[in-house]
């Protein structure tokens, strides 16, 4: 019997994808929060590049670190019972791995775009992230999700995205999602499906807020309008 921990951080995206990935297999895991500006020690001696998730596997008295958010998703569905999160196809899915890399530098704009005190920064950065979106619009079909009917690690990579987008509408308008009616529906069916709900704490939007002001990011006090 494999038991699984992951170890996390409540506003890491990164974190949310293997959550998410664990949920939509319907397996039970404990999860153990860090603080990331004071890592512990056996994390550091476990954690490669000293970074989040890392899903702990204890088997017979054994125990083993992966990290890197895609190795882990990719290991939990390739392990684990349950609707497959990758499609069978070798060319299908080496495309869905392009867009989960896709969706990693729409994060790398996200960072710059929520921690910038400077407002041009973030205007740059928010057409920057419009453009990624129109790009994934395009490659949109009859969803809900990403690939259609069946839920897949594309979609557990892009609703913790959009979960930041919940948190930063409700601060101003930002236009990010103007006109991609594809994308908002399919940011919608995301922000329903239990996996997406049950994969941030429940304090997810304070803590986000609180991270902006300690960040003092310009998004709390202007809108990009
Ligand atoms: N490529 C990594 C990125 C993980 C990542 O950047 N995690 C952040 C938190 S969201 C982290 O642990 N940062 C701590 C640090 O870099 O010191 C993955 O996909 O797992």
């Amino acid at each position: 019997m494999r038991k699984f921990t992951l170890i996390s951080h409540p506003l890491c995206p990164y974190v949310q994808r293997a959550a998410i990935a664990l949920g939509e297999k319907g397996v039970p895991f404990d999860r153990e929060f860090i603080d990331l500006d004071n890592k512990p020690h056996w994390f550091l001696e476990i954690s490669p590049l000293g970074k989040v998730p890392l899903l702990l596997i204890e088997e017979s008295g054994q125990q083993t670190a992966l990290f890197e958010s895609a190795a882990i998703c990719e290991y939990i569905d390739e392990t684990q019972a349950g609707a497959k999160l990758h499609p069978h196809d070798p060319l299908i899915r080496a495309r869905h791995r392009g867009w989960m890399e896709f969706g990693s530098s729409v994060l790398a704009d996200l960072w710059v775009y929520e921690t910038t005190s400077d407002l041009e920064v973030l205007k740059a950065r928010g057409k920057a992230i419009a453009s990624r979106f129109r790009t994934i619009e395009a490659e949109l079909s009859g969803g809900p999700f990403f690939a259609g009917e069946g839920f897949s690690l594309v979609d557990a990579v892009f609703a913790p995205i959009f979960r930041y987008f919940d948190v930063f509408d409700a601060i101003g308008e930002n236009h990010i999602f103007d006109g991609l009616d594809r994308v908002q529906k399919w940011r919608s069916a995301l922000a329903k499906r239990p996996s997406v709900r049950q994969a941030a704490a429940d304090d997810y939007h304070a803590r986000l807020v609180a991270f902006l002001e300690k960040h003092q990011s310009v998004l709390l006090r202007a809108s990009t309008a």
